[in-house]
């Protein structure tokens, strides 16, 4: 399972030795944020690079004396006698330093309604949302559970929860009720923000049945309940009222005083948590605290993407449900005063060259997206991209997997127009903040690499052992030292934080990822070592699947690989053995595909329609080793249409033989 090899696919091992390279140009390394200069301070300052960040980046009430305490490793403490607030760093600053006049937000929702909103709107916005949820009862401390589209509203939110000290636990509007009551009882959250529904593939979708669903099945032993529910009208559609605990957003916000002081909190205070994918089936509720992220988010939008606040527009395409919308929707570029777009919907609604359009409407300098949709669009043909002015972008990012050498070639000279730089990033939920990335004016980029870890940052490639790989060489990525922006904790599992991250290697962060080094020392992303898959960016666990399947009346076991996928990197393709009944019924293809059907709807209810499984296979037998362990390996191979690799370590060896007849 842990078998870096096992997961690097072929075709990316021999791009290893990509030989292309792009120096940044002449002009844009003259006026890049991050220098050369910048790296050497990091490793002169140590620890204290971070000290001068926090202070450069961001506005403390009380200015902090402690930089790292390290004496409760793994929880880190940066800057903890300092106090401060998120939504003041992000907000009052910039309308106190006159500001406020500028663009926060340029809204654009699928339907194509528009919003312009400035820092100043933006201010009394989330003071006012802050008012009414203090109406409420939420105080400092308190969790909220956020489950909204891609809305203004959402940014308003978050913010809010941070202006009072309330950490917000986002979860995305695509996951199912189900999904949702298990993050409300393991946040023990009282108070949730939510909408009618929102605009989606040119249609209303509902959000709010999730919501009262998800009331409903709460466990009483494992939670008080629900208090009270903010509805965001977005849609005008149809919902069912709760009158004691129900309260629609914009009444709530009307009645709320437009002025509001801040809660200011110590730095180690929670800001949110944010859940994703473990190997195990339940999601983890990655917990992050406030000075050390806010600076991390900051520095990282800055340098990464070369923001200039003034004449910049930059995008993120991400959901405010990632953590790549919460430090780079939400608090890095807010902090640094950047203005933005977001956009509410599909990229292919109501054509396919709607965030092109967008692009050039909003003469949108900075683009940061993921390498599902930029295959997506290499798919689509470049004759659509080619169809709108794309000068304005000066600067590409990629985030969520690996990018392959080609679409990163793509991405430069379709999009960015064969003269911008590229920066792919990798970084994690736990991680905060982007580790891994060339700085756009000093790397030569190589198409498909990640390169180097930050200034500031310790990355390293290291083997069973924990030594450093040579160049050349693969193994496990890891992080050797804190870093500002790393997550505290998991929510209420302190154990399961040490395991998961601290145990595979002493006093480093394991971070799950398989990695190698190429001739030049620059690192290469292989995918997870473990059992997560990738699908279109979005971390899915194989056990929460499987788990899911077996919950099914017809499935007797189940095993979920990732298979590769030319758009979306991985597709999840699932194994199973049906009981009894039900494998009579499935004998003609029919019955097979009437409970393929079910079982694909059942996946898509318990957890979500991304994590609908793209094929599921009747099979008779799952190759397992002799201690019980699937091997996924060796289904990978079934799913993916090669021959299967080597299987002398199964339990049965014919099992194979039995599997791929079945499937002809
Ligand atoms: C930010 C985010 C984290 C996992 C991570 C890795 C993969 C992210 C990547 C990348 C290769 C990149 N990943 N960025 N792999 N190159 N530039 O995506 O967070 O949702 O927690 O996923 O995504 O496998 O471990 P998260």
């Amino acid at each position: 399972m842990s078998n870096t090899t096992e997961n690097s696919s072929p075709a990316l091992s021999n791009l290893l030795s990509e030989a292309r390279s792009f120096p940044p140009s002449e002009e844009f390394a003259a006026q890049a944020n991050a220098t050369a200069a910048l790296a050497r301070e990091a490793d002169e300052r140590g620890e204290e690079f971070w000290a001068d960040q926090a202070r450069k980046m961001l506005s403390w009430h009380t200015p902090f004396t402690q930089t790292l305490d390290w004496s409760r490793a793994p929880v880190a403490r940066w800057f903890a006698d300092g106090t401060l607030n998120a939504a003041y760093n992000a907000l009052d600053r910039h309308v106190k330093a006159g500001r406020g006049k500028r663009v926060a937000i340029h809204f654009e929702g699928e339907p194509g309604d528009t919003r312009t909103v400035t820092y100043d709107d933006l201010l009394t916005e989330v003071s006012r949302a802050a008012n009414a949820l203090q109406a409420l009862g939420v105080q400092t401390g308190d969790r909220v559970i956020i489950y909204l589209p891609m809305l203004v509203e959402s940014v308003v939110a978050m913010l809010a929860c941070a202006r009072i000290g309330a950490p917000h636990s986002v979860v995305f509007g695509g996951f199912s009720a189900e999904a949702l009551r298990s993050r409300i009882e393991d946040a023990g959250a009282r108070v949730i923000i939510t909408a009618d529904g929102g605009y989606r593939r040119g249609a209303p979708f509902a959000l709010k049945p999730a919501v009262d669903e998800a009331i409903a099945t709460l466990n009483p032993d494992n939670h008080p309940g629900i208090s009270h529910v903010l509805v965001v009208q977005r849609t005008g559609q149809e919902v069912e009222w709760h009158d004691e605990r129900d309260l629609w957003w914009h009444e709530a916000m009307e009645s709320a005083d437009i002025r509001h002081e801040p809660t200011f909190v110590e730095a180690e205070h929670p800001l949110f948590i944010l859940y994703t994918s473990g190997t195990t089936g339940r999601p983890k509720g990655i917990l992050h605290t406030t000075g050390g992220y806010l600076t991390q988010a900051a520095f990282t939008h800055w340098a990464v993407f070369d923001l200039k606040a003034e004449t910049d527009v930059y995008w993120c395409t991400a959901d405010i449900g990632w953590i790549t919308g919460h430090s780079y929707v939400v608090y890095g570029p807010l902090i640094n005063g950047a203005t933005q777009v977001i956009y509410e919907g599909t990229p292919d609604t109501p054509h396919r060259g709607r965030w092109w359009e967008i692009v050039q409407k909003y003469k949108v300098s900075i683009l940061y997206t993921a390498p599902t949709a930029i295959r997506t669009y290499m798919k689509w043909g470049e004759e659509v991209p080619d169809q709108f002015d794309l000068t304005s972008l000066r600067l590409l990012g990629s985030v969520g997997e690996p990018i392959n050498p080609e679409a990163w070639m793509w991405y430069r000279r379709v999009i960015g127009g064969g003269s911008t730089p590229v920066v792919d990033t990798w970084w994690q939920t736990e991680t905060g903040a982007i580790m891994i990335s060339p700085l756009p004016g000093v790397t030569a980029a190589k198409p498909g690499s990640a390169q180097s870890p930050l200034p500031g940052i310790a990355v390293d490639v290291v083997d069973d052992d924990a030594n450093s790989v040579p160049a050349g060489g693969g193994g496990y990525l890891v992080v050797s030292k804190p870093w500002p922006a790393m997550l505290r904790g998991i929510w209420g599992d302190l154990d399961r934080f040490k395991e998961t991250y601290w145990s595979r290697f002493k006093n480093i962060y394991f971070a799950g990822d398989g990695a190698k080094r190429d001739d030049d020392g620059d690192i290469w992303l292989l995918g997870r070592v473990d059992d997560v898959m990738n699908v279109s960016g979005h971390r899915l666990s194989t056990t929460e699947i499987e788990s899911s399947l077996v919950a099914h009346d017809a499935v007797a076991e189940a095993a979920v690989v990732g298979a590769a996928d030319e758009t979306t990197g991985q597709a999840v393709v699932a194994f199973v053995i049906l009981r009894g009944e039900f494998a009579a019924a499935a004998q003609d293809d029919e019955g097979a595909a009437a409970i393929q059907e079910q079982l694909r709807t059942h996946v898509a209810r318990q957890i979500g329609p991304i994590a609908k499984p793209r094929r599921i296979l009747i099979v008779p037998e799952l190759p397992k080793t002799r201690s019980g362990k699937i091997m996924r390996r060796l289904l990978r191979d079934v799913a993916e249409n090669r021959t299967v690799g080597d299987a002398t370590t199964l339990a049965d060896s014919s099992v194979m033989a039995l599997i791929k007849g079945k499937l002809g």
